[in-house]
């Protein structure tokens, strides 16, 4: 298979996040990425190609130009506030929520970074651009490959995506990678694109991204968020807005869930896809479903990766892989390479 690679991901190296009143070890770690690398490499799966030229156009489509302006600034401006900020990684104390002012921008760095981000889960540090920036064009590269005739291909990056909307990162996410190769598929000539999040969580960035398009159907497979991040949208009820009422579709499962019970909402969420007639397909490949996932609650199994895969290949659409999230690094390896090994066979 075709492996996008983002070779710059270690620049990314969150040390802590704010976790139930504490700050705890970050799980989004460099070695999940560099573990499934070993893995495919192993089984001789994989032919890495690094991605071309960043398209700064399309990321300020498919983002606020602000946010990524934000976003490319931040660690200088987090510095600039207090050189010893040098050796800590950057998280927000303070958000603008409902009663306050939306239209003032504070001076202060810390009052700004409130202002892009939910969560105190998402620490931004020296690389965090850097390494986003390269993943995004990881995804919009294998986009662009499947649009010129491979039939699949994977972007190998973090940090993850789907959780980034617009103008806000968080959930470990800071530029949303799927939706990026989702409108890369687009704007190079796919008609009608679905996107298919099988990741934990709810992928609330794509969901938002594009909410109100009934050009780009999102279906999302996750964890009910009355009990799982991220707790305020993922809901059943979602279905889209405007013109894309009717092209977003979530499907929230209890905690507990096991690869039966995934699989059949996997049948329900595919075979909407089919009926929206898609041209091409980006997956949000998320492998925090698995039993062993040290933040999450699903009960997949290896070998139900490999169903996973399987039922993918047999839909024979051009498809977008997109790594997200998966946290079990001593197994992510063999969980994602079984997802793509089946895929293929
Ligand atoms: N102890 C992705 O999988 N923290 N993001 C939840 C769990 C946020 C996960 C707390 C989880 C974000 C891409
Ligand atoms: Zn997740």
């Amino acid at each position: 298979m075709l492996i996008v690679y983002n070779s710059v991901h270690p620049r990314h190296h969150g040390r802590v996040e704010m976790f139930r009143g504490a700050l705890v070890e970050s799980v989004e770690v460099p070695a999940r990425v560099e573990r499934v690398r070993q893995e495919l490499v192993r089984r001789g799966m994989g032919r890495f190609e690094l991605p071309g030229e960043m398209d700064l156009a399309l990321l300020n489509k498919v983002h606020a130009p602000s946010f990524v302006a934000f976003l490319r600034g931040a660690w200088a401006e987090w510095v600039a506030l207090d050189p010893a900020n040098a050796g800590k990684d950057a998280l927000p104390s303070y958000w603008p929520i409902r009663a306050f002012r939306s239209d003032v921008v504070p001076d202060t760095f810390v009052a700004r970074l409130g202002q892009y981000t939910f969560d105190a889960g998402t620490p931004l540090t020296a690389g965090s651009w850097e390494a986003a920036c390269e993943g995004a064009n990881c995804a919009i590269t294998a986009a662009r490959r499947v649009l010129a005739g491979e039939p699949v291909a994977f972007a190998l990056t973090r940090p993850p995506g789907h959780h980034a909307g617009w103008d806000y990162f968080g959930g470990y996410c800071f530029l949303n990678n799927a939706a990026l190769a989702a409108q890369a598929l687009r704007d190079g000539g796919a008609q009608r694109v679905a996107i298919l999040d099988v990741d934990y969580h709810h992928g609330n960035g794509t969901q938002t991204i594009f909410y109100d398009r009934p050009d780009v159907l999102f279906v999302s497979i996750h964890a009910d968020p009355r009990t799982d991040y991220p707790y305020y949208i993922g809901y059943a009820e979602e279905t889209g807005a405007g013109l894309g009422e009717g092209f977003n579709v979530n499907l929230p499962l209890p905690r507990g869930t096991d690869g039966a019970a995934w699989c059949r909402a996997l049948e329900m969420a595919l075979q909407r896809i089919q009926a929206f007639k898609a041209d091409a397909l980006v997956v949000s490949l998320g492998v925090d479903t698995y039993e062993g996932d040290p933040i999450s609650g699903f009960r997949l199994t290896r070998d139900d990766f490999l169903r996973v895969g399987s039922r993918l290949g047999r839909l024979a659409m051009p498809t977008v892989l997109v790594f997200e999230g998966g946290y079990a690094v001593d197994d992510i390896g063999i969980n994602t390479a079984n997802v793509l090994q089946a895929y293929l066979s």
